[in-house]
């Protein structure tokens, strides 16, 4: 793709890996640039000039941005953009996107599995067949916990804390949430502290962002709230949660059980929460079905097509919505 003010072909730097639908759809609309990870040293000098677009899964600071004195935009694949420098990008008037909406049913329906699996031990039952103890022991001991009689509490009530609502509404179980203010087109019960709402219920779900104002906010304080009846699943961002306290947490029963797709150091997991049998770890799958995953790598493409045709992304993020084609 040509920028109809100037005729040389649009140079769109790609840092580390991405889906490869996109890395085809990039390198058949505009000049495709690849490097190993998000280090400018890696760009040969005489491309510098030339980027004027970032296609990326992963982590993009300041210092990368202002390595680039041409660019215009930064095309994030996922919802979440904590990632991402967007306050330095704002200054910069470098435009942000992501890729909401399209994630938001498969992550809930993870979401729910991942629930689910947790409670009813299905990986343990799995592992149990596996291992021929079904044969030669008898049935797995039945699981003592249960989805029946929850109450459920929702970190988060986006776009994906309503799709799991929904869902867990159909189940038959009472839903309350924390967000920083009430959503008004909704029903559930709203706690103005994340430490009330998990008073409030024994089964808390994360889907809030990661970021400045999440950091951490699942702590040993909410742990104690939630109970030991309480189950922990997070499908929104590990750097959202006190790691140490939750694997503490999980081993002097503080909490019963937890299901966790998403670390603060991915992919580096804490070894005291691979120690814990009462953790279901999963390696941040919940969006990733081939179906969502192209569906993500379309929305990252569509943002960059849209920005050098129009002068427009579909999805910017909120940060950087004011943010003019120069
Ligand atoms: O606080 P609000 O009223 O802005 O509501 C947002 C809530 N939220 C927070 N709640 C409490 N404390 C905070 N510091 C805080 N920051 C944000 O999280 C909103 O209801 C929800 C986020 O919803 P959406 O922006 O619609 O995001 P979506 O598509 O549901 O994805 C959520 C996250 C992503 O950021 C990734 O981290 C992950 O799921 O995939």
């Amino acid at each position: 793709m040509t920028d109809p003010a100037s005729p040389a072909p649009v140079t769109i730097l790609v840092p580390g890996t991405l889906h490869d639908h996109a890395i085809s759809r990039i390198a058949s609309a505009f000049r495709l640039l690849e490097i190993e990870r998000p280090d400018a040293s890696l760009v040969d000098p005489s491309d510098v000039a030339a980027v004027r677009g970032i296609a990326t899964f992963g982590e993009i600071d300041a210092a990368f941005i202002d390595a680039f004195p041409k660019l215009e935009i930064i095309a994030k694949i996922g919802v979440g953009y904590d990632s991402v420098d967007v306050g330095h990008a704002a200054k910069c008037g470098v435009m942000v996107t992501n890729t909401p909406d399209v994630l938001t049913e498969e992550v809930a329906d993870s979401t729910v599995g991942i629930l689910i699996s947790v409670l009813r031990e299905l990986p343990k039952a799995e592992a149990w067949l596996r291992a021929g103890k079904w044969a030669s022991q008898g049935p797995i001991p039945v699981s003592p916990l249960t989805l029946r009689k929850r109450s459920i509490g929702i970190f988060g009530m986006g776009r994906i804390g309503l799709a799991i609502a929904k869902r867990l509404e159909g189940f038959g179980l009472p839903i309350a949430y924390h967000n920083r203010r009430p959503v008004e087109s909704v029903g559930y019960a709203y706690y103005p502290t994340l430490k009330a709402l998990a008073e409030a219920v024994d089964t808390l779900i994360c889907i809030a962002p990661g970021g400045p104002s999440t950091e951490k906010a699942v702590n040993a304080e909410i742990f104690a709230a939630l109970g030991p009846n309480g189950v922990f699943v997070n499908t929104g961002r590990g750097s959202t949660v006190d790691e140490d306290a939750l694997a503490k947490a999980l081993a002097d029963g503080t909490i019963a059980a937890a299901g966790i797709d998403v670390f603060a150091n991915e992919p580096h997991v804490p070894q005291a929460l691979l120690d814990a049998p009462n953790a279901m770890l999963l390696p941040h799958v919940a969006s990733g079905s081939a179906h969502t995953r192209q569906a993500m790598a379309d929305l990252c493409v569509d943002n960059l097509v849209a920005w050098f045709s129009a002068g427009r992304p579909l999805t910017p993020v909120p940060e950087t919505a004011g943010v003019r084609k120069r």
